[in-house]
């Protein structure tokens, strides 16, 4: 029988079968040898008789953290306060989804907790994802979301105490997610979500994640030219810097820095550009 798994909770896997049952299985030992962690989104082969999983079949994509593969889109939950609004952690989610060729789709919280003038402050930020070509939807435009859910494996992320959870339960009530309080002294979440999990909603699937504090994590395999060749609006104007490999940052003659300089590209998107790349030794 063949199916998806669509919850982890140390050694049980939950697979949903393509005839519609539920099945919790042990992986089988042998993965264990050839190194393969069967993950959340997988499409597996399971043996009935003793609930084993016993093969995984070959994914589309996988991403780490989460660990979740065979994804169509990320929603990156972005606070806008409590916690900050942060440009250098959305840029970061941004590039990791690019390089994995999923598409990212940018969901906003807690606007209803600005004042006015913190709002006018934050606006040019997100005109400018928009003007680059990504969506940009508040979480309280629940038809939006739902449309862009619909018949897709959607991945939400985003740091603790964001709203991953309280979204999830506004689209589907019957989810009852455990969400958390802000912290008042950090302004940051408490990890409340756990494990990651494959939720049914509107003929498709998304997946809550824990959170993360936005330090702990770096952009794994990917060298200075992938960070580079993923940050969407340098592509189409890369070809007018002088040198065909620029790096956009010591480089004589770079169309990007003159694009920084006229505000064409946003000074907070090359700033964090060049912390990414900083970062890398290769
Ligand atoms: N005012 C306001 N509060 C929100 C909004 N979204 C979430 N919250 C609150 O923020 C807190 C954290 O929300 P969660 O949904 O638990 O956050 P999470 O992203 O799931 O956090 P982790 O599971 O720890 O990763 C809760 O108290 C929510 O009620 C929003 O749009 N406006
Ligand atoms: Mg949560
Ligand atoms: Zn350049």
């Amino acid at each position: 029988m063949q199916g998806k798994i669509i919850k982890i909770i140390s050694n049980d896997f939950t697979v949903l079968c393509d005839d519609n049952t539920i099945h919790t299985c042990k992986a089988r030992g042998k993965f264990r040898n050839q190194k393969i962690v069967p993950l959340v989104g997988d499409y597996v082969k399971i043996d009935l008789d003793n609930n084993y999983i016993m093969e995984v079949l070959p994914r589309k994509n996988e991403l780490l953290r989460p660990a979740i593969c065979n994804i169509d889109q990320v929603f990156i939950i972005a606070s806008t306060t409590k916690p900050e609004f942060d440009t250098n952690l959305l840029d970061k989610l941004l590039v990791i989804a690019e390089y994995n060729l999923i598409k990212p789709v940018i969901c906003l919280t807690k606007l209803d907790l600005l004042t006015e003038s913190k709002l006018e402050e934050l606006k040019p930020y997100f005109e400018y994802y928009k003007k680059i070509g990504y969506e940009v939807v508040p979480n309280t435009d629940l038809d939006k979301i739902k449309a862009l859910l619909k018949d897709k494996i959607t991945v939400f992320t985003g740091q603790s105490g964001a709203g991953k959870s309280t979204l999830l339960n506004r689209l589907e009530p019957n989810f009852n997610i455990k969400t958390n309080e802000i912290s008042d002294a950090l302004g940051r979440g408490k990890h409340t979500t756990r494990h990651t999990e494959l939720l049914n909603t509107n003929d498709g699937w998304v997946a809550d994640t824990p959170g993360f504090s936005s330090l702990d994590f770096n952009m794994l395999g990917m060298t200075k030219a992938d960070i580079r060749d993923n940050f969407i609006e340098f592509q189409e104007l890369r070809d007018n810097c002088k040198y065909k490999d620029c790096m956009h940052f010591n480089d004589d003659k770079c169309f990007i820095k003159n694009e920084v300089q006229n505000g064409n590209i946003m000074q907070s998107r090359y700033e964090n550009y060049i912390k990414f790349i900083t970062n890398k030794e290769k």
